[in-house]
């Protein structure tokens, strides 16, 4: 089994992100797959909150899928899917993670990629902390474990490495003609810069910074390219937005006080205005009302 080493965290803090292999055994990989399927295929019910995101190709009937599974480009907000949510507790994931974060950890988002074939699927680069409350973005961290091998070929991360360093960049909507709800891109990226790609096998793990420039090509082979992911904070972060709350709490992962539900504390201290960073077309409820707030 794979492990966070030294080299892991010299790695992470000079590039950005590092990628422990084989992290993760074939039969934990196929729960979690055999999971999604059941979801996207419709064999189970979403859980409670769990969103199911059409491929914006599929919803807008360019494409019409093989598979029920091929129309789906994420889900997002498992966590009160047991079999899935047991990615983001598994300890296999959160010893690794006190090596980067520390030992109090929350989860703050839970993600499956699905990337079918057939549609076009790229997420334009971008960087993470653009979705993210909390601060410091150095106690903040993605994990992005392969479910199946990622290739090129299938659409395996791009990074920049060392983009971590920079500061959070204001995000657009790219002008490409099927872009997923969302998938918002980083401006200014400079397109001859050294990009690697991320080729891993099935339970190999990347860790990354939430600053880290990264995003996502198409799957031009003709199976699946699935993904789980998590991003996890340090409870020593505070909400910075001026949006003040969400209405959701955060789940307590490791500590004192790990299964207990989070809201982070609050700092009023120059306040991150989210609207700065991100296309003012927003599909986010909240976002979107804060948007109607400013404009007032
Ligand atoms: O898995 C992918 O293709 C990209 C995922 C990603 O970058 C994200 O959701 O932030």
């Amino acid at each position: 089994m794979g492990r966070v080493t030294e080299q892991t965290i010299v790695d992470y803090h000079e590039q950005g992100y590092a990628v422990v292999p084989g992290l993760f055994d074939e039969q934990s990989l196929a729960r979690w797959r055999d999971r999604l399927d059941a979801v996207v295929s419709g064999e189970v019910e979403p859980s409670e909150g769990m969103l199911v995101m059409e491929d914006v190709m599929v919803a807008k009937g360019v494409v019409t899928p093989r598979a029920p599974s091929e129309a789906i480009a994420k889900i997002q907000d498992f966590e009160n899917d047991e079999i899935l949510y047991s990615y983001v507790e598994d300890d296999r994931l959160l010893d690794s993670l006190e090596s980067f974060i520390g030992h109090d950890i929350f989860s703050i988002h839970t993600m499956l990629i699905n990337k079918p074939p057939g549609v076009d699927g790229r997420h334009p680069l971008h960087q993470d902390l653009l979705y993210f409350p909390f601060r410091p973005a150095d106690k903040i961290i993605a994990t992005w474990t392969a479910l199946e091998p990622v290739t090129r070929e299938n659409g395996c991360l791009v990074v920049i490495p060392g983009s971590h360093r920079g500061e959070l960049l204001e995000h657009e909507n790219v002008d490409w003609e099927f872009v997923n709800g969302g998938y918002w891109g980083a401006r200014g990226v400079d397109p001859g810069g050294e990009r690697v790609h991320l080729e891993m096998d099935a339970g190999d793990t990347v860790f990354f910074h939430p600053i880290l420039i990264h995003g996502s090509g198409r799957n031009r082979s003709d199976g699946p390219r699935r993904a789980i992911s998590a991003h996890y904070g340090s409870m020593q972060c505070t909400w910075e937005w001026s949006i003040d709350d969400f209405g959701r709490k955060y789940k307590v992962v490791r500590g004192e006080r790990a299964g207990q539900w989070w809201q982070g504390e609050r700092n009023a201290d120059n306040p991150i205005d989210p609207l700065k960073y991100i296309p003012v077309d927003l599909e986010d409820p909240a976002l979107a009302k804060a948007a109607r707030e400013r404009k007032r």
